[in-house]
């Protein structure tokens, strides 16, 4: 047996010794390997009597599984050394500064939010924010979405996987669940406005995945279309920092409001660009309409006491009205050039007072 332990310290050490993977596997290939010192020691078992190629043979086959077992170790520790070398070679001091000094700028999806929070808040709306991931009841079923219809699906919603409870949560489809918790845990009188990320299932020139809406609501005694006609009305008139705008109302459904319209604003499509106030087109601009009793008496107000009326715009489909960008999934694309053309200033922060844009 003398053979066999001197044949294994040699392996042994020279496994111990082999510096890199390369010199490892040829460690391997001489000892192991088809032609290699250990495998030629099985080889002679053939010519031997039963009893010992029984005792020889087990003493071969351990030899083999130790060395086999050494060489599996060195080589892990081989990579991870080689793994730990790699990342101090390629280490990159994300503090210094690019190689392109441009100069950062805010995304109009943003700048036109500011516009939006500033001319409500200025007409006495506070602001609103839930949560992006939400469940079933503030999304749908507050909301009188009735089960199972069809309506969920037109959403096209983001579900994730179900919780051991059978519970699924997703991705708000709209800001609508905000105004939902707000009217759960606050009395009217209400107004607010959601605005904040919306997610459908859905990508081409005026649709992406994730999008922004701002959406309001007012609830108090009394309220009625009148209220939001005026609301509206003089929210696109400081947004497109016009005088005059000429509004229609086209009947629509919602199953959260009744009576439900979107509302158009008249504008000049001749020029290439679209003009606001003047013209002889209609440009949609955002949904509306009275809250459903059913909603109201969801979220525990009583819809004989209290009424109220609410409305939904696209805060980028806005943007690229506003500031005639075509595409809306370049908004998201991440291009720094598109970002400086588009993109405005951080020192311009809107306010009614100073001007928009
Ligand atoms: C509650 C009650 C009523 C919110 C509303 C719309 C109409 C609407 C769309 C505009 C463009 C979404 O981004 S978009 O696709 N929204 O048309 N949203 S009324 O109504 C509510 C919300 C909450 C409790």
């Amino acid at each position: 047996m003398t053979d066999l332990n001197t044949l294994e310290s040699d392996v042994l050490a020279q496994v111990a010794g082999a510096a890199d993977l390369s010199a490892l596997d040829a460690v391997r290939v001489a000892a192991v390997g088809k032609t290699g010192s250990i495998s030629g020691l099985l080889k002679t078992l053939g010519a031997m009597s039963p009893d010992e190629r029984k005792e020889r043979g087990a003493a071969i086959n351990a030899l083999r599984d130790r060395v086999q077992s050494a060489i599996t170790e060195k080589k892990a520790s081989l990579e991870a050394a080689e793994l730990d070398a790699r990342l101090a070679r390629e280490t990159l001091d994300l503090t210094l500064p690019g190689p392109y000094r441009r100069k950062g700028s805010v995304h109009p999806t943003m700048q036109v939010m500011d516009e939006m929070v500033s001319i409500f808040a200025d007409m006495g709306f506070a602001v609103a924010e839930g949560p992006d991931i939400e469940d079933d009841f503030h999304n749908f079923t507050a909301l009188n979405f009735p089960e199972k219809h069809p309506a969920r699906e037109m959403h096209d919603t983001f579900f994730f996987e179900p919780k051991e409870t059978g519970e699924r949560m997703l991705l708000r489809t709209h800001t609508s669940p905000v105004q939902v918790r707000t009217m759960v845990s606050q009395k009217p009188p209400i107004r607010i406005i959601a605005p904040g990320r919306t997610y459908r299932c859905d990508s081409d020139a005026t649709h992406t995945p994730m999008f922004h809406q701002v959406e309001g609501l007012v609830i108090d005694k009394g309220i009625h279309m009148g209220h939001l006609k005026w609301t509206l009305e003089t929210f696109i008139a400081r947004f497109f920092e016009t005088d005059a705008v000429t509004t229609q109302f086209r009947p629509h459904h919602f199953p959260f409001t009744e009576p439900s319209a979107e509302m158009d604003v008249q504008c000049d499509r001749s020029g290439g660009e679209i003009k606001i106030g003047q013209g002889s087109s209609w440009l949609e601009i955002l949904g509306c309409g009275m809250v459903h009793p059913n909603v109201l008496r969801a979220c525990g107000i009583d819809p004989d006491e209290y009424q109220g009326f609410a409305f939904g715009m696209g805060v980028d489909r806005l943007g690229m009205l506003k500031y005639g960008m075509p595409d809306l999934r370049d908004m998201f694309a991440s291009d720094s050039r598109w970002l400086a053309h588009y993109g405005f200033s951080g020192f311009a922060a809107p306010n009614p007072a100073s001007g928009l844009s």
